[in-house]
């Protein structure tokens, strides 16, 4: 936890996160070119050197704001909304071929059918060439802010949340970052180690519930993941944690195994707190474009899944997917991860995306 209160670290977040766009640019290409690590990698690093102080002095994890958006969302735009721009530069007039092209980018977009339908709408609505820019960004942000979350209330002591997704989907990953932004706090938070599938995941989550300063309850690598859950809970109850969040393994031999295990879980979980998970979070990669919305279907059919981490954004050009899972599925995205690092976790604002989404890097 060190780390927390390190100036230099602190710097060094500022810079990366209000760093110029071009250097930013830069980083998002590093991290994208990265082979798609499995979930047992182990988080990068903390890089500042130790200091001696336990006392979190700020919350690691950025609230939403335009600037980290913009730089954040760059692959995206330099994606669909620079295509349009050009699209529309070479243009007169508002002619049906002008019409077609539109079409086919938007559906090619990762927006999903019905959103990519209703987009298209909007451009058909649109009296000239030079309302079709404003009228799209503004459907965009009505869309998102459609299903916007509300704010936690942590109205329950334990407060349970059981975070699912597939392998590499990011849980692990944004359970560390929220797990830092709780303890930041204020809040005394366990962590359970439910995906039991390999001991590196049970490792990995250790790796960050040291960093964030938070506990964890362990299982034995191929144990029952939902005995973790329950015990996690238990130890919670027992010794007053304010946050207990469960993380849970992304694969099983069938894909009716997994949901089968993760409705488990919750069973048991309820075993000791019958109103538990408090809140279900789902992890989605974006860079599974229109893959993030049929796993999210899934899940939702087997759990009550409160609302969405969409994870990687920083290296993708499937940022609009974020506009399909709102859209088609009318689940909240809560939180967007931007990075490897336990800053780069956002809540999500629905205007600031809808706007760093049709920033004109050209401007
Ligand atoms: N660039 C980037 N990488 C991420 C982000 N979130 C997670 N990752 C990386 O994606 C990989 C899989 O994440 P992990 O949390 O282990 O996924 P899990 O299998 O769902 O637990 C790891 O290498 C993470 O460091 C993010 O927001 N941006
Ligand atoms: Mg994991």
């Amino acid at each position: 936890m060190d780390w927390l209160a390190s100036p230099a670290l602190a710097i060094g977040v500022a810079a990366g996160i209000f760093g110029v766009t071009v250097v930013l640019g830069l980083v998002v290409q590093a991290l994208t070119g990265r082979p798609e690590a499995a979930s047992g990698a182990e988080p990068a690093a903390p890089t500042a050197a130790a200091a001696a102080s336990p006392v979190v002095a700020a919350p690691p994890v950025a609230a939403s704001a335009g600037a980290d958006y913009a730089s954040g969302l760059a692959r995206t735009r330099a994606g669909f909304v620079a295509r349009l721009d050009v699209l529309l530069r070479g243009r007169a007039a508002l002619d049906p071929s002008v019409l077609d092209e539109i079409e086919s980018l938007l559906f090619g977009a990762d927006l999903g059918v019905r959103t990519a339908e209703e987009m298209m709408q909007t451009v058909r609505d649109a009296a000239s060439l030079e309302e079709i820019r404003p009228a799209l960004e503004s459907r965009a942000r009505e869309i998102l802010e459609s299903v916007s979350a509300n704010g936690r209330a942590f109205d329950a002591k334990p407060y349970v949340v059981l975070m699912v997704g597939v392998n590499g989907a990011g849980k692990t990953t944004s359970i560390g970052k929220l797990a830092a932004r709780w303890t930041a706090e204020g809040k005394k938070v366990l962590l359970g180690a439910a995906d039991t599938f390999r001991a590196a995941a049970i490792d990995q989550l250790g790796i960050w519930a040291e960093r964030a300063g938070a506990e964890i309850v362990r299982g034995e690598p191929g144990g029952d993941p939902a005995s973790v859950a329950f015990d996690a809970v238990q130890t919670a109850v027992a010794r007053g944690f304010d946050v207990v969040v469960i993380d849970t393994a992304g694969r099983m031999q069938t894909d009716a195994g997994l949901m089968d295990e993760v409705t488990k879980i919750v069973r048991v979980i309820r075993k000791q707190l019958p109103d538990a998970p408090h809140e279900v979070l789902l992890a989605l990669d974006a860079n599974t474009g229109q893959n993030a919305i049929r796993q999210a279907q899934e899940f939702t059919a087997a759990v009550d899944v409160s609302s969405i981490v969409l994870s990687k954004l920083d290296g993708t050009a499937k940022g609009g997917v974020v506009l399909g899972i709102a859209r088609e599925l009318g689940i909240p995205v809560r939180y967007v991860g931007m990075g490897e690092q336990v800053g780069d976790l956002y809540d999500f604002d629905a205007a600031a995306f809808a706007e760093a989404l049709f920033a004109r890097d050209d401007a």
